[in-house]
């Protein structure tokens, strides 16, 4: 049988899951299903970067896990499991780390963008980072990383990190590329259309989550911050308008040129109401199904289980073989 390409992603569970990830992120990894070997972790273990009450961030994880069975991930097609039930990350993630300089951590942007932004607890996790999140795609393989444009970045340090074991010890790594898509890489907040948006926004208005009710999500488009003109156009200078565009075609499959045909003269309340509709739309089916699954959790604990088992025998084969690579006496 022809081996087929793995794929590795994840998100940690912080926040809410957005119409952002699910843009920039999940609807990739669904549609990769089908034609590679995909491999989906919860990153519980990069949340832990930041504070988290534990009875809150356990049900969120969960939550999580139940909104990738809910957006259509399929157990039956996909590995999903939680990154904390493979002790191989942090292993191989400890290995890593004596591979990769302080220097280069210091220098990612999302680094700096977190230090300032918990400037009380700037914790080596943070700084680490970057190495865990090598380790995990490292492990498997991956020939490709399906995420947003934000994540460029840690895909090239865990190039440059695969690339700098792979040339000490010959090859032991897939060096993997990064999947980003297109369009809708990077989906605005919808309060403020020249920042991201982001799954831990304090602004509820700024984001919406994959599984809100319709109330709000309509509340939310029509309060969406856009600019002082009247014409719908994709235009540099209008960053709300056409973060509201990317939404609508990415929801509705349609193009952005023929939306604009059609919306360039009718106002922006029709726009943002549709546009809103059509949102509702798409996530009705992820909203009920995590209704549904929610009530289940024997079922979810069990799909998380059997995913752990397997992604954790896929894992120890990359680990002892770098554990043997760099010289550790075997057990
Ligand atoms: P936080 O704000 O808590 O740091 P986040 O919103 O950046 O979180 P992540 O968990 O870092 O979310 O990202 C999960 C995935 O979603 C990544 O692949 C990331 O690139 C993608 N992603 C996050 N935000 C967006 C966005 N606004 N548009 C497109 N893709 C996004
Ligand atoms: N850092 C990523 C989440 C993440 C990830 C990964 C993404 C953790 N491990 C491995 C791709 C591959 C983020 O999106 N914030």
């Amino acid at each position: 049988m022809e081996k087929k390409p793995v794929i590795y992603s994840g998100i940690q569970p912080t926040g809410i899951i957005t119409i952002g990830n699910y843009i920039g992120a999940l609807s990739n990894w669904l549609k990769l299903q089908d034609d590679y070997f995909c491999v989906y972790g919860i990153a519980d273990l990069h949340a832990l970067t930041v504070r988290q009450v534990p009875a809150e961030f356990r049900q969120r994880a969960i939550s999580f896990f139940a909104q990738y069975l809910a957006c259509g991930l399929d157990p039956q097609k996909s590995i999903l499991y939680f990154q904390s039930h493979v002790p191989a990350h942090s292993e191989l993630s400890w290995i890593l780390n004596c591979y990769t300089y302080v220097g280069e951590m210091q220098r990612m942007t999302q680094f700096k963008d977190k230090s300032e932004k918990n400037a009380d607890n700037v914790n080596m996790g943070l700084l680490d980072y970057p190495v865990l999140m090598a380790a995990d795609i490292l492990l498997y393989q991956t020939a490709l990383v399906p995420v947003g444009a934000d994540q460029k970045q840690h895909l090239e340090i865990t190039r440059d990190i695969a690339i700098r074991f792979n040339n000490v010890y010959g090859e032991t790594f897939v060096v993997p590329e990064p999947y980003i898509p297109k369009q809708g890489a990077k989906i605005f907040s919808l309060q403020n259309p020249t920042a991201k948006m982001s799954k831990s926004d304090p602004d509820p208005n700024a984001s919406v989550s994959i599984i809100e009710d319709p109330d709000s999500i309509m509340r939310k488009f029509k309060r969406a911050v856009t600019d002082s003109e009247t014409v719908v156009e994709y235009r540099e200078d209008k960053p709300g308008v056409s973060n509201l565009l990317t939404i609508f075609s990415e929801m509705t499959g349609r193009s952005i040129e023929s939306l604009v045909a059609e919306y360039h003269d009718l106002g922006y309340a029709k726009l943002k109401n549709d546009v809103g509709e059509s949102v509702v739309a798409k996530l009705e089916p992820v909203r009920k199904e995590y209704a549904r699954l929610m009530g289940d959790k024997g079922y979810l604990m069990e799909v998380a289980k059997e995913g752990a088992r397997r992604a954790s025998s896929l894992a120890s084969r990359t680990l002892n073989k770098v554990k043997r690579k760099v010289g550790l006496v075997e057990a």
